[in-house]
């Protein structure tokens, strides 16, 4: 049992459903403290049947905190984690800041809990898009080995944050009135469109968005060897990333053998019957905690080769859920080891 709980950015997207993941899931803590920038501090923010007012972020705000979870922008997170990590707090930290930092485990629970075991203080939550195709790739890679995955991401517009979503509704009203809206949190008008760019360039002409893919998947599965070629993609969806994923294994697997791996493996749904229409889609797995793959099937192009459609709601096991998951990882180790 915690003493006290601290979590930052109770108001964002992310934020408003780990209140509601603490609650239903009746996290060990004794108090739950709220912490904000200015601009939110002083806003009352409902929790179960209490009403709890929104702090100040700032260095003292932490004293007497066991455990801070934190969805915040990155240069937020630059901050404040050291303030927390100082005044002796655990940080589970949501935001892309410290994931590829070597003193930072990254962590899911359903792939590699065992991280959390060296960690100094600050703990990380993965990128969305990364975390529901590890999350599909884990047993994959662990029954015959995975060399290479290509895939492309169809990323719902709550991925950045509630003006994503804001944006998508303005964008679909003035098209429809034939009006124009002018975007200003994706690089184009979103609605009834696609926008193949999430983040900005990074390298060789892949986004920040794509590289995370890479370089986070390799740091969760603990396999520097593992090629990942990304396309990271915008879509008019308002909740609910999916992915289009094919993977190389090092020995051959059948649809069947995936198929029995995943029915298995701890946070995967599978939905797949292809002749009765069925799959994973968006709107079916909104507000649900899993990962959800379909249409899986061999490679037909390769000699060693899964290929398979993947979709979770991205503010939950991508964020919000992965995030308490971790958090709860840590309350059964303090008891444990006391
Ligand atoms: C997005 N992956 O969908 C980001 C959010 N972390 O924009």
């Amino acid at each position: 049992m915690f003493d006290c709980v601290a979590l930052v950015g109770a108001t964002g997207a992310v934020g408003r459903i780990v209140l509601d993941q603490l609650h239903a899931r009746k996290f060990p803590m004794r108090r739950l403290r709220l912490l904000a920038s200015a601009r939110s501090a002083g806003t009352k923010v409902r929790y179960g049947d209490e009403e709890i007012t929104v702090e100040l972020l700032e260095p003292s705000a932490f004293a007497g905190v066991d455990l801070v979870i934190a969805s915040t922008p990155d240069e937020v997170s630059a901050e404040f984690a050291p303030w927390a990590v100082e005044a002796g707090a655990v940080v589970v930290d949501e935001s892309g800041y410290w994931r590829m930092d070597p003193k930072v485990p990254l962590v899911i629970p359903e792939v590699n809990p065992q991280a959390i075991e060296n960690h100094q203080g600050i703990i990380a939550s993965p990128n969305c898009s990364t975390t529901q195709m590890v999350v599909a790739l884990a047993p994959i890679h662990a029954a015959v080995g995975i060399r290479r995955v290509v895939v492309s991401t169809y990323q719902a517009t709550s991925g950045a944050g509630l003006a994503g979503n804001v944006e998508l509704e303005a964008s679909v009203r003035a098209s429809l009135d034939n009006g124009s809206h002018t975007p200003s949190t994706f690089q184009h008008p979103i609605g009834f469109n696609l926008i193949p760019q999430i983040g900005s360039e990074k390298e060789s002409g892949y986004t920040s968005e794509e590289m995370k893919m890479v370089y986070e998947t390799r740091k969760i599965l603990g396999d520097e060897s593992i090629a990942v070629c990304p396309t990271a993609v915008r879509v008019p969806v308002a909740i609910g990333h999916s992915e289009s994923i094919l993977v190389e294994t090092k020995k051959p697997i059948t649809a069947q053998q995936a198929r029995e791996l995943w029915d298995a493996a701890e946070g995967v749904t599978v939905v797949d019957d292809l002749d009765n229409h069925v799959y994973p889609m968006p709107r079916d797995c909104d507000g649900r905690d899993d990962v959800f793959v379909g249409r899986i099937r061999q490679d037909i192009s390769s000699e060693s080769g899964i290929a398979f459609w993947c979709v979770s709601d991205n503010l939950r096991k991508g964020a919000a859920t992965n995030a308490v998951q971790i958090a709860e990882l840590l309350a059964r180790k303090a008891v444990a080891s006391s």
